[in-house]
């Protein structure tokens, strides 16, 4: 390594785009019996991918190889799962298992060497049942799961370097992210945070957009306008109980005095 690679470029923000979470199947019939444990009722995979897709992919996600700048990726499964802590060392970096039951999966990234970066760890909730619309039952029966086709969920997240040291940002800028599409081509992903997305997530595969970006920043900016609203006529409503409190107390140091 030249000596200025070990330098950090200050001032100097970099990110990249990627994805993470799962897509799961119902096993059919054929393919539970061929299971070791036929209570498995599930096959699913969980990633972490580019956040952009390969044209006419079947997968969501995973346009570009993230190796460059993830050395490691480790998955930590339920308890319930032989060698719960699952290292991925090349890409793709995912992990496939079958199973019955959801639960917390935790994501540890470790950043190539010459990143200098601390590892991350966040969590997914693996996904298996459908999302439904409120009021309709949390769980349908496996047969109707089955005809409503695989389960995506998967969260949009940017990697933020700050100050990276200048070998790292020279590889950075030498693998650009493949941009997302402007609009819409294909179902979008859908996330709790936007409820009204669940028509639009059904019929194939899933695609992340930039559209989806902008959306999802007007939606935090409704919501900081309604806080905002919400906070203030909470003030008027102290200073009103306020106000009243002072009239109450007035009146009754009146009748100490005339007592
Ligand atoms: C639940 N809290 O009760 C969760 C636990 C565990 C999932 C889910 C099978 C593992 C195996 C499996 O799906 N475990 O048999 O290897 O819903």
């Amino acid at each position: 390594m030249a000596s200025n690679d070990r330098v950090r470029v200050r001032g100097v923000e970099i990110h990249r785009p990627i994805i993470y979470g799962n897509t799961a199947w119902v096993l059919t019939p054929k393919e539970r019996e061929a299971l070791p444990s036929p209570d498995h009722t599930h096959r699913w995979t969980v990633a972490v991918r580019s956040a952009a897709s390969a044209p006419d992919s079947e997968i969501v996600g995973g346009a570009d190889d993230l190796s460059y700048f993830i050395k490691r990726v480790t998955f930590k499964l339920h308890d319930t799962y032989p060698n719960p802590n699952r290292n991925v060392d090349k890409p793709p970096f995912e992990v496939s298992e079958t199973g019955w039951g959801e639960f917390e999966i935790s994501i540890r990234i470790t950043f190539v060497q010459e990143s200098g970066e601390k590892a991350i760890t966040f969590y997914h909730h693996l996904k298996l049942h459908p999302w439904t619309a409120s009021g309709e039952p949390e769980i349908p029966p496996l047969e109707a799961a089955a005809k409503m086709g695989p389960v995506h969920s998967w969260q949009y997240d940017e990697i933020v370097f700050h100050d990276p040291y200048q070998a790292f940002l020279n590889i950075l800028t030498a693998h650009p992210p493949t941009p997302l599409p402007k609009t819409k081509r294909r179902p979008i992903p859908f996330h709790t945070a936007n409820p009204g997305s669940l028509e639009a997530s059904k019929g194939g595969t899933p695609e992340f957009t930039q559209e989806m970006e902008k959306e999802e920043a007007e939606r935090l900016d409704t919501a900081k306008q309604k806080l905002a609203q919400e906070h203030s006529r909470l003030v008027d409503a102290i200073v009103k109980k306020e106000k009243e409190l002072d009239a109450l107390k007035k009146e009754l140091d009146k009748a100490l005095q005339a007592s």
